[in-house]
């Protein structure tokens, strides 16, 4: 066994994960032969709390390394849950959990489309659409939803839709073979049922987003280098980021993308915590859309997929422009070998503009900072679409999720009668289905310490009377959510609502409890209805704040294994408890997301889209944290100064 002298939250090495899979097979419990286990999950279990606090106090802690994976074994509906000891070489926990289904496999999609390939109603249904060569089908395994069905029962399956390539390189989604469905159960690699609702002619335009197909290209960008000639401001030290008075740990989880732990600022002599983790806990993308093609898409992509399983090797200069430090990805793949995603993670600085003024008008003295950020981000690209997960951190304090959507939407081919009521025309015979982006980001908040209460804060106008004579009267309202019920709760741009978690134990000099507020955007729920399918599965979107008591193993928000789960899991069960959140180590979860109407401008690839929020301090600090920021040379005069 090696010996480790590594901190608790480092992430897992090739030596771990190695030696992970070693323990597991050696164990002989799968009664499978080796070649046949398959892992769906292997990630670093979370050391205990204490122990990382003790650890970073300087205390000698023991670390005992676990690792947890959920296996597959066989073509069944069950997995099993491990825990394995690298540090003791032992196997702590080997649950079967029946009736779940972990996210689908990519070496199960091949075999799906080599089943269908193979499969004559689905080879019939292709030459009743005209399609002379087959090579040119693109297939797209999409998570199946439940609903209930027979096809559901026992099995992990996926439904197809297909597209048709003009050639091998371009753009599927500009075609689809609209009305052609197929059940495929993904462990068996059997075709259950092709279902054919009725040809529809193929949009005419092949969608290229390629340069060759979209010039005259721009020929009046002149470069633009962002150059730091005595590199970045911040340091990395294994996984440990280190910049301005920020500290924190980046990780990559299989599922959840993006990990943060840790996440501290500078204050004195001493670091005070902000978060103690950070992750997108699940997303979904509902679609709104009646037709028996579309209306029970609704992609679990976290949970389903997984953002780190999906996340991109980033490229220099395109993907992340400036001085930038990656970070590799060391995850396992579905037969538990290490593997290395290069530059998963893009870290780098970037000029925000101005980060405080002031010009005195009597002297003319003025003092103005440049504002500066650092960005940790990754790109994960699931079927269609991509998304870039942006955390930001500021020199006030503040920190931001901020996610990018692009890439290609799920598209529809169209024939005379048009896209009906719930989808946009884009391109000519072609449209894409109303949709939402919903995602829900854990915050394992901790604000100067783990005991926190959170207050919604709503601004509203005072009753006009003696109290406000003159009717301007207006004041924040701040009232205390105490259960897990009472937390759950929605946006109201209206009243600038926003969610203070404060800590009641501290106060800054003013006698305020410390605290920072999650600061949502104007972000819509779920709009299915709450007794539909995706609504029961994606309950967490109905809300857009959530709090609970922070519990190890309540790590998503639509459950473990939210792949044809029929509803229920995760955040509605666990609140309807109605456990206590008051001065306690608490959990916000927020969803938040868009809802996209399709618009040509989206078409054949979308610009960026953004959403996201913000925490900020709100009597955090005493007063303004940057005033210590130096001014910069501005060029042609100072910063500073009259
Ligand atoms: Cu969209």
């Amino acid at each position: 066994m090696v010996t480790r002298t590594r901190h608790p939250l480092s992430s897992l090495s090739e030596d771990e994960i190695t030696d992970a899979r070693r323990i597991v097979l050696e164990s002989g419990r799968a009664g499978i032969p080796d070649g046949d286990v398959r892992f769906a999950y292997v990630g670093l279990c979370d050391p205990p709390k204490d122990l990382v606090r003790a650890h970073d106090r300087g205390e000698d802690v023991v670390l005992d390394r676990q690792v947890r994976i959920v296996l597959l074994l066989g073509p069944v509906a069950d997995v099993v849950e491990v825990t394995v000891s690298v540090t003791r070489g032992a196997v702590d926990r080997w649950v079967v959990v029946e009736d779940v289904r972990p996210p689908l496999q990519m070496e199960e999609a091949i075999g799906v489309l080599m089943a269908l390939w193979e499969d004559p109603e689905w080879n019939a249904a292709l030459d009743r659409r005209g399609v002379e060569d087959k090579s040119l089908v693109q297939i797209d395994p999409w998570p199946a939803g439940g609903f209930g069905l027979e096809h559901e029962k026992g099995r992990r399956i996926t439904r197809c839709l297909a597209y048709l390539r003009h050639s091998t390189e371009d753009n599927g989604y500009a075609r689809p073979l609209e009305g052609l469905l197929a059940f495929v159960d993904m462990g068996r690699g059997e075709v259950l049922e092709v279902v054919d609702t009725g040809v529809v002619p193929l949009p005419p335009q092949l969608g290229s987003y390629y340069p060759e197909d979209n010039g005259p290209l721009r020929t009046d960008l002149r470069p633009l280098a962002i150059t730091q000639s005595e590199g970045p401001s911040f340091t990395v030290d294994g996984n440990l980021v280190q910049w301005q008075k920020w500290s924190l740990r980046v990780a990559m989880d299989p599922l959840e993308g993006l990990v943060l732990y840790t996440v501290g600022y500078a204050d004195g002599d001493q670091i005070r915590p902000v978060l103690f983790r950070a992750s997108v806990s699940e997303m979904v993308v509902p679609y709104g859309h009646p037709g028996p093609m579309h209306s029970w898409k609704s992609a679990f992509d976290a949970g389903e997929w997984g953002l780190g399983r999906m996340a991109n090797s980033l490229t220099m200069g395109c993907d992340c422009l400036g001085e930038i430090v990656y970070l590799d990805d060391v995850y396992a793949d579905e037969r538990g070998r290490a593997r290395t995603r290069p530059n998963a993670i893009c870290m780098h600085e970037e000029d925000y503009g101005i980060l405080w003024k002031h010009l005195d008008m009597s002297t003319g003295r003025a003092e103005v900072r440049r504002s500066r950020r650092l960005v940790i981000s990754s790109i994960a690209t699931v079927g269609n679409y991509e998304y870039g997960f942006y955390w930001y951190f500021y020199q006030d304090g503040s920190m931001q999720l901020e996610v990018k959507l692009t890439g290609i939407m799920s598209t529809m081919a169209v024939g005379e009668e048009g896209p009906g009521g719930f989808a946009n025309m884009v391109a000519p015979g072609l449209a894409a289905p109303f949709h939402q982006h919903l995602f829900n980001v854990r915050l394992d908040i901790e604000i100067d310490g783990p005991e926190n209460s959170v207050f919604e804060v709503d601004t509203v106008p005072a009753p006009p009377g003696k109290e406000n004579p003159w009717g301007n009267a207006f004041a924040p309202i701040a009232t205390l959510l105490e259960s897990e019920l009472a937390a759950r709760r929605r946006v109201d741009p209206t009243r600038s609502r926003s969610w203070k978690i404060a800590n009641r134990s501290k106060v800054n000099a003013v006698g305020q409890p410390t605290a920072y507020k999650l600061l949502p955007v104007a972000t819509p729920t779920l709009l299915a209805d709450p007794e539909s399918s995706v609504g029961q599965r994606a309950t967490f979107a109905a809300h857009n704040l959530w709090v609970t008591p922070f519990r190890p193993d309540e790590r998503r928000a639509a459950g473990d294994y939210p792949n044809q789960h029929t509803g229920g899991a995760g955040l509605p069960a666990w609140t309807a408890q109605d456990r206590p959140v008051v001065d306690t180590d608490i959990v916000l979860w927020h969803s938040f997301g868009v809802t996209h109407i399709p618009r040509p401008e989206d078409w054949p690839v979308m610009p960026v889209e953004y959403t996201g929020f913000s925490l900020i301090p709100v009597g955090f600090f005493d007063r303004n944290p940057a005033l210590d920021v130096p001014p910069t040379s501005g060029g042609e005069g100072h910063c500073h100064g009259d």
